[in-house]
Formats: structure tokens, sequence, C-alpha cells
């Protein structure tokens, strides 16, 4: 049991390093010197980019008035500038690529490739994306993690709660601002659907919390299943099934498989120099600790959240997570192995490939494999990061929370029988979420209807601009990264993580005793967590953005089984800042084609 102690305080402390004030970052602002930028988009149009102050020794300035310490939920640059995309998503049987060495029974690719294009736009520019669906059977909708589509609910791209799936053989146009910067991803929100490898990066370019030299760009990181994300979710319906392991990790779309084919994404480092890294985790079920030979990872941002840059050996990602990282190429010139490590009680995913890795590789070194195997991180305890700090702060007021049976969700494993089978169903408050496809929330409100079903899962948030606290308690051993739309959620506080989460029973919140332990003043602010094994997780969100919004866990399997809730936020405002008509005419078409399906649904319908 000491060990055990000892382990966990270990792992707090490692993972901690917070001893950096909440204090603005000092930003010498040097507008006069905006420089001009162009660059050409994948139309092929040139892009006159509004002029910055960002270098490489200035990385906190942006532009005129804007700069590391703006608050970008009030306040974004208005450039002008509209980045256009046009996805196309097709269906793939036995699809070999992840490099050349991977079989995969059925991928659905966008453009024809893993991952999706990266969507690439500055703070303050529009995007504009053209979805086509070219699909055989099913239906798409694409949401853009972590995008707070601040009255644009209707651009969310989760159907079922804000349009209906784009049938086959149609389009759809998303139009959003891109409010925030930092590094995301987007993704299929219709069932397990992303699993089948509908899925791509978002690089939002924007100041950063410490000075570098080199952006490489985004380093997506998911685990990889050469069955179809449809047939492993059938596997699942018996009760006592669990999700099988991956059978591998891909590292920005790259493995090396079992029998030594596929090959290792390689990155390149100018030796001396200071890198920015955007490692996003875009899994479906694995959760990873990261590390990288012989070097250590400065965090600069959280999901879409600069936080005062600290230095960590090794991180670990939850489904949905992102860091910003700065690593210093300060070692020998070399190849350096950047591992994945999975967390012993098997609780946050496993894969049977054991080692899953890429190669860091300094300009000047041969390509060769790193010899130097480096030692596994110790053990995160499928518990992120807490002790985050943001550099735009936000305090709550502590007497405004309180705990009652109003917001607490708590979230259990049920089996109950649905077309004469037993099956395994999530439910949060004793109800698994299951939306219909042609009857999202959006077009209940535009019916001027408010009688959602209860299998809707529908909580209420009426009053505008105030704090709104969600207690949630996992009555189970199974760590959930939970996510919620729209917003980044404060995270006051959560259980401790455990060693073995299966061994003990679930521990509730008790307001009496827990209260004083919460986190009031500038806590970790981002837009997934996790949810501790057999334990609690307290956060809180401000209602300044009307629009149903989801919150569910991220792992594709879970949300498909209904572990999910939508918070209709401010409904009364609504009306007056989405048009609710937009979402009818594809309604309409998809109607009319999901009679003629072949397939009918068979799950909550979501799934990320
Ligand atoms: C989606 O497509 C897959 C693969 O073709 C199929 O197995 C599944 O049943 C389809 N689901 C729906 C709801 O169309
Ligand atoms: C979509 O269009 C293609 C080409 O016209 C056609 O072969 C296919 O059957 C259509 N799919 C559906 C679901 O209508
Ligand atoms: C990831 O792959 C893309 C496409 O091959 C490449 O352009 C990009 O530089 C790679 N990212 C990193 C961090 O190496
Ligand atoms: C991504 O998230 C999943 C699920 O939370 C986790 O199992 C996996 O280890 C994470 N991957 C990384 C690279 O952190
Ligand atoms: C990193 O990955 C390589 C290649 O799979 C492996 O040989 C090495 O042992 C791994 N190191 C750690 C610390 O996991
Ligand atoms: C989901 O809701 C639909 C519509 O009411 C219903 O027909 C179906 O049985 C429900 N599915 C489950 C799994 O309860
Ligand atoms: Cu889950």
């Amino acid at each position: 049991m000491r060990s055990t102690f000892l382990r966990s305080f270990g792992c707090l402390l490692f993972a901690g390093f917070g001893t950096a004030a909440p204090s603005p970052i000092p930003v010498e602002d040097v507008t006069a010197d905006l420089f001009p930028r162009v660059n050409v988009d994948p139309r092929g149009e040139l892009v006159r980019r509004a002029p910055t102050c960002n270098t490489p020794t200035n990385r906190a300035c942006w532009t005129n008035g804007f700069n590391i310490n703006t608050d970008y939920e009030t306040n974004f640059p208005a450039t002008g500038v509209v980045r256009n995309y046009d996805f196309e998503i097709t269906e793939v049987d036995n699809w070999l690529n992840p490099k050349e060495g991977g079989i995969k029974e059925k991928a659905m690719l966008i453009n024809g490739g893993f991952p999706g294009p990266t969507i690439v736009a500055d703070w303050g520019d529009t995007i504009r994306v053209t979805v086509t669906n070219k699909l055989r059977t099913n239906g798409t909708s694409i949401h853009w993690h972590g995008i707070h589509m601040r009255n644009n609910n209707v651009n969310d791209g989760a159907n079922g709660i804000t349009e209906c799936p784009i049938p086959p053989n149609s389009s759809k146009v998303y139009t959003f601002r891109a409010e925030q910067y930092g590094s995301s991803w987007y993704h299929s929100h219709f069932s397990s659907q992303y699993g089948n490898g509908v899925v791509g990066s978002i690089q939002i370019n924007g100041p950063h919390s410490l000075p570098f030299e080199e952006d490489l760009g985004v380093f997506p990181i998911t685990d990889w299943y050469y069955r179809s994300a449809d047939h492993i979710q059938h596997d699942l319906i018996p009760p006592g099934t669990f999700p099988p392991p991956s059978d591998n990790v891909l590292f920005n779309g790259s493995h090396v498989n079992a029998g030594g084919g596929g090959e290792y994404a390689r990155v390149k480092l100018k030796p001396g120099k200071r890198h920015l890294l955007r490692i996003i985790n875009t899994s479906v079920d694995n959760t990873f600790q990261v590390s990288l030979v012989g070097h250590q990872f400065t965090v600069v941002a959280a999901d879409f959240v600069p936080v005062n840059a600290f230095t960590a050996q090794s991180l670990f990602l939850a489904v949905g997570q992102r860091y910003d990282v700065t690593i210093d190429a300060s070692q020998q010139v070399g190849n350096y192995w950047f591992n994945v490590t999975f967390s012993a009680s098997g609780a946050c995913g496993t894969s049977r490939m054991a080692k899953p890795a890429a190669i860091f590789q300094y300009e000047g070194a041969p390509t060769t494999l790193p010899t130097n195997p480096g030692t596994a991180p110790p053990d995160h305890l499928c518990e992120d990061n807490a002790l985050l700090v943001p550099v735009v702060t936000r305090t709550v007021p502590p007497t405004e929370f309180s705990a009652s049976p109003t917001n607490n969700l708590p979230v259990t494993l049920e089996t109950k029988v649905w077309e004469g089978v037993q099956r395994v169903y999530w439910e949060v408050k004793g109800q698994d979420m299951n939306i219909t496809w042609d009857e999202p929330t959006l077009e209940y409100l535009a019916k001027g209807n408010m009688n959602f079903p209860q299998r809707y899962n529908v909580f209420e948030v009426p009053q505008s601009n105030v704090w709104s606290f969600w207690v949630i308690e996992n009555i189970g051993p199974v760590p959930h990264p939970m996510h919620l739309h729209g917003h980044d959620f404060l995270i006051l506080g959560r259980s401790p993580a455990l060693a073995n989460p299966f061994v003990i029973q679930p521990r509730r919140f008790n307001p009496a005793t827990d209260t004083a332990s919460l986190d009031f003043t500038n806590p970790t602010r981002r837009d997934v967590t996790m949810l501790p094994g057999n334990g609690w997780l307290v956060v809180a969100f401000r209602s300044d953005n009307p629009g149903a919004w989801l919150f569910h866990c991220h792992i594709a399997w879970h949300v498909a089984q209904g572990l999910s809730v939508q918070f209709l936020e401010r409904v009364q405002d609504i009306p007056q800042t989405v048009p609710l008509d937009a979402i009818e005419p594809n309604c309409q078409r998809w109607t009319e084609y999901y009679a003629t399906s072949p397939h009918k649904q068979f799950d909550s319908g979501l799934r990320r």
C-alpha cells in the first residue's frame, strides 16, 4: 500500500510544477514593425494574411492590440480572411496505407488520405468547409472539436443535436470563426464513424507563452484497429464484453506493424533550435503517455488554452486532448525514440503493439534507428494534469458553488434488453442518450417544441452569464475522458488517482468534506478532462453561449452506448443567435434518404 501511495504522490509532483504565478506574460508590443505575410490556400488562391509582430524572439505578440494576454472569449482579430476547404468522404474496403503497412477492413477517408487535410488558419480568420458525403450508406456530420462556435451552435456538427446527418451524395457547408488559437482536430460525430478514419487536425496560428524558432506543426497520435469501427461496436453489445486492445498506434498517420512492415514517422529537428510541436490525441479509446528519449517537453498550451510554461519528462493525453509543447534540440545530433506507453492497470486503453514509437531525427543524422531505448516514464494512472495555470485567468466566487441533486450526474453501466437482445448501456443519471437523427434538438426548437423525449438527456441552463456547476460521479472503475462542446470548462476538482480503480467502492462527492479541496482561483481550464475510475469530477462553465451543447465521454464506444447529456443553454436566446431554419433543407434530404437506407441506427447515434 505504502509504495502505491508513494507512486501516486511522485506522479502528482511530477505532473505539477505548478509554481508559476498567474501574472500577465510580458509582451514587447512592436506594432510599428508589423510584417506582412501571404500564403497559398488549398484551392491555390493567394491569401493575404494580417501583418504580425510574432517573431522567434517575441511569440507573445500577435498583431495590433492582440497578444497572449488577450481574452479570446470576448475579443479576437477581424482579419477578413476566409479559408476554404473541400472535403470529400469516401469508403474504401481493405485499405492498405498506414504507411503501406496495415490493412484496415474498412476505411472512410477524407480526400482519399489519413489523417484528413490539416485545416490551417490564423486567429480571427473565417473557416469554411464544404463536406461532401460519398459514403455508400452512412450519413455523416463533422464536429470541429474545441471551437467555441459562439452564437453559432448550428455549425457544431453534432448530428441529432444541431443538425440532421448529411446523407450520401449530398453536401453541407460549415462556416465558423477561428475565435481561439492553438491546436485541435475535427472528426465525424456519426456513430463510430471517426474510428474508420474521418478525422484530421486543426492548426490556428496565434501567440504563444514562450519564444521558439521552428513550428513543426501538428502531430496527431491515434489508436488504430484493423477491423472496422462498425464491427467492433457490434461486438460490444453483449454484457461482459470489453473493448479490444488497439492493433497499433499511428503517429501522424504512420506505423510499423507487428511484421515490421510500414515505416516510423520521422520528425526532423534542427540542432540547437527550439521547436514547437502540437501533440493531438485523436484516439477512439486509448489514453497514452508520451515521452521523447533524452529530451523534455515544455508545455505552453493545453487544448486551446495557453498556459504558463512548465517542463515535464512525459505527458498523459486522454482522447481529444492536445498539448502544444516546445522541444529544445540540445542533445547530440542523432535519432531519438518518441514513445507511447500505457497505464499498467489497463483501465485507460491498451494496444497489441507493446511499444509504439516514432523517431525524432536531428538534421545531419543518418536515417537509422535510435540506439538508446530510454526508460519508461512513471505511470500517470489515467489521470490528466490538473495543475495547469492558464495565462488569461478566471476566478469563480466559491460562494456560488453548491452541490445538489440538480447538478449531480452519476455515470453507471447498465444492461437491458433491446430488440430481444441483452445489451450494455452507459447511463447518465439513469438514462442512456438515444437521439433520433432526423429530429435534432435545434429542429424541436425551430418548431417551438420543448417536449424533448427523456432519452435526449436534456439539462437546461436557463440563466445568462452565470457559472454553471456540475458534479460528475463515476459509479464504476473505468475512467472516462469527458468533453464539453461550446465551452472550456474550469476543472474545480476531482478525486485523487488510484493505482487500481478496480478494487474499491465508488467514492461519491461529499459536499461537507470535499468542497474544501476545490480550486476556484484560476484552475485548469480546457475542453477534455478525465473522470477518475470510481471517483468524481467537478466542473464549471459560464453560460455565455446559447445553444444545445453535448457533454459526453470521448471514448467512441462509450458515447455510442449512451454516455452523454446535452446542456440546453439559454433556450430563450437561441432563436436570436442561430438561424434555426438553416437546418431544414438538409433534414429533408436526410429523411428521404433514411427511408431507403439498408442500415438503421443501433446505437445512441453519436460518438465523439
Ligand atoms: C455505416 O456503414 C458501415 C460500413 O459500410 C455499415 O456497416 C453500417 O451499418 C452503416 N451504418 C449506418 C447507420 O448506415
Ligand atoms: C450516389 O451517386 C452514385 C453515382 O451517381 C450512385 O452510384 C449511388 O448509388 C448514389 N448513392 C446513393 C445512396 O444514392
Ligand atoms: C506530418 O505529416 C505531414 C504530411 O506528411 C507533414 O507535412 C508534417 O510535417 C508531419 N508533421 C510532423 C510534426 O512531422
Ligand atoms: C489518447 O486518449 C486515449 C483515451 O483517453 C488514451 O487511451 C491514449 O493513451 C491517449 N493517447 C495519447 C498519445 O496520449
Ligand atoms: C521506445 O520505442 C522503441 C521502439 O519500439 C523501443 O525499442 C523502446 O524500448 C521504447 N522505449 C520506451 C521507454 O518505451
Ligand atoms: C431509441 O429511440 C428510438 C425512438 O424512440 C426507439 O425506437 C429505440 O428503441 C431506442 N433505442 C434504444 C436502444 O432504446
Ligand atoms: Cu467513457
